[in-house]
């Protein structure tokens, strides 16, 4: 085996002038573009003594040249570690000390307080990368040749590492290898068709696995085109469409545009796949999205850790509230949680998924590793079922997860950060259906003093701790919290109470 960099060069169009990105205000990165940029900052990792196996983490504003430095730690087998932009202090000062990167990459306007938080967890060198090319690490990477010799390495070699957060509410680094990502990239491209004529809507975020591996690796693979959007906008996205031949999102993507009466068939006629994931799309949705465009959304499912395991079929049924067929080379298996019994077809357990495309562990966590493991078959704590033709569908949680937007949230990460407030004696946070959101979050609290009721004080409180996306948004007082007999709480008596909140009334 080979570098992943190495076998997606090997799909480059021949002629390196062809589309790799075209940008909103329509600069186009050629192939022959990628081949430079990605050249230089691997050459520029080499100059900055990033050695193989050496952390290079980032939290910047999402740019072509952060993919190109993505592709440059690949080429000289650094690991790339994104980070989401909305992650604050504390949460950065966690990220730092626990995965210890050569390098930090940061927003130009976060320079400062970057600088004193890397020294303060020791991290040896801060660089800067704004959009648009700006920053120290562009300008240091714009000097540096643009030729590079990619290093082999072997299948299990690290190429990223993905924070996840995990139900005691510490996040956990998903180590990617270059085997595990490759195997995914190509066995998508396969799967779902994708050649050097396809044009993908890019609007996902590039620091999780959808925007960045299943959306970007595949376009590589395929020597395709993209177009490259710094956000999901749905006006930008509308604009857009009529140039592209597919496009990937989360459900909350595909809710937005259905309310967009400009989204008609017309618009998306010459499109051909669009792709969902990383939260349940409704068959609701699924069936207003075909009725309206004559399209049905492809619905698959995966993880941090896996990558992609299912997909609904190209060809054949798309059916609603599936996620398909395991994918060629994937096995999945459902299991009784307790037990770890594998069930029969047709009954309700946890899934469990082996394949090239399951993680390497951990970062630095050999134990939590090892728990989450049967075997070599990963235990998703996603419930699910297998029918009679195959098909995936996943029906719960045996984690305790919120999923809002295609952002995963913990509620113990919450919950913890809401107990050490000195106004909270304990608290209880749930995900209730949102309209937009899919889920939206509400922290249940008891109050340390009775009567006391101010929201607005916590909601103001958790935002040193928490990014903005895992704040509650509705936060309601009780005198005390509904318990079962041995003292936890009935996360599903709340999830009741206050199931119609985020309704439109
Ligand atoms: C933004 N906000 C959110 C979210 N996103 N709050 C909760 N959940 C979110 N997902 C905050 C903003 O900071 C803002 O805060 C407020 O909510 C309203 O923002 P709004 O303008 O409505 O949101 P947006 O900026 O338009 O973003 C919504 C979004 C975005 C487009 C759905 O979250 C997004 O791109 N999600 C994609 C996530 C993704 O790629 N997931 C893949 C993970 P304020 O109140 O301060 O204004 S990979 C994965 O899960 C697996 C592997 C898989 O299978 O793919
Ligand atoms: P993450 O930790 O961000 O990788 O999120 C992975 C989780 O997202 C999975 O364990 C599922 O719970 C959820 N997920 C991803 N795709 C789907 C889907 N198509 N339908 C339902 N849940 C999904």
């Amino acid at each position: 085996m080979s570098n992943l960099y190495t076998l997606l060069q090997t799909r480059f169009p021949e002629d390196g002038s062809h589309a790799f990105a075209t940008l909103r205000d329509g600069t186009v990165i050629s192939y022959a573009g990628v081949e430079e940029a990605s050249a230089r900052y691997a050459n520029l990792l080499v100059l900055l003594e990033v050695q193989p196996g050496d952390r290079v983490a980032i939290q910047a504003p999402k740019s072509i040249d952060m993919l190109m430095l993505y592709l440059g730690c690949l080429r000289t087998g650094a690991v790339f570690l994104p980070l989401n932009p909305a992650y604050t202090a504390g949460e950065l000062d966690y990220f730092m000390r626990d995965s210890q990167p050569a390098l930090f990459v940061c927003d130009p306007a976060q320079e400062e307080s970057i600088r004193a938080l890397a020294n303060a967890a020791g991290v040896g060198r801060v660089e800067t990368l704004g959009d648009a090319g700006s920053g120290t690490l562009a300008a240091l990477a714009g000097k540096c040749e643009a030729d590079f010799a990619t290093i082999n390495c072997d299948d299990d070699n690290l190429a990223a590492i993905l924070y996840t957060s995990g139900t005691t509410g510490r996040s956990k680094g998903a180590m990617l290898s270059h085997g595990n990502l490759a195997s995914n990239a190509f066995t998508l491209r396969d799967y779902w068709r994708f050649n050097s004529d396809d044009t993908l809507l890019h609007a996902l975020p590039i620091f999780h696995t959808h925007g960045l591996f299943v959306a970007t690796n595949v376009t590589l693979a395929s020597g395709a085109s993209m177009i490259f959007h710094s956000a999901f906008d749905v006006e930008d996205v509308l604009e857009a469409l009529p140039r592209a031949t597919a496009m990937m999102g989360v459900p909350t993507f595909y809710i937005r545009l259905l309310k967009e009466p400009r989204f008609t068939e017309e618009l998306v006629a010459h499109m051909r796949l669009f792709i969902s994931g990383s939260a349940p799309l409704s068959a609701d949705i699924h069936r207003a999205f075909s009725e309206r465009t004559g399209h049905s959304i492809l619905e698959r499912y995966g993880m941090t850790e896996t990558n992609m395991n299912t997909s609904n079929p190209y060809d054949g049924d798309r059916i609603a509230g599936t996620v398909g067929l395991p994918l060629p080379g994937v096995s999945i298996r459902i299991a009784d949680p307790e037990t770890g019994v594998v069930l029969p077809q047709g009954e309700i357990g946890v899934i469990e998924i082996a394949g090239p495309n399951v993680f390497q562990g951990y970062w630095q966590m050999p134990e939590k590793t090892a728990a989450e493991f049967r075997g070599d078959y990963f235990i998703s704590g996603d419930l699910g079922l297998i029918d009679a033709r195959g098909y995936v569908s996943i029906v719960g949680r045996a984690k305790d997860l919120i999923i809002s937007g295609g952002y995963n949230i913990y509620p113990a990460e919450v919950e913890n950060a809401l107990d050490e407030l000195s106004q909270v004696r304990e608290s209880a946070v749930i995900g209730v259906p949102h309209p937009d959101m899919g889920e939206g979050i509400i922290a249940v609290v008891v109050p340390a003093v009775s009567g006391f009721s101010d929201g607005a004080a916590l909601k103001a409180a958790l935002a040193d701790s928490l990014a903005r996306f895992k704040q509650p948004r509705v936060i309601a007082f009780v005198e005390e919290l509904p318990k079962n007999t041995m003292g936890k709480v009935q996360k599903t008596v709340l999830r009741e109470e206050f199931a119609t909140t985020f309704e439109p009334h």
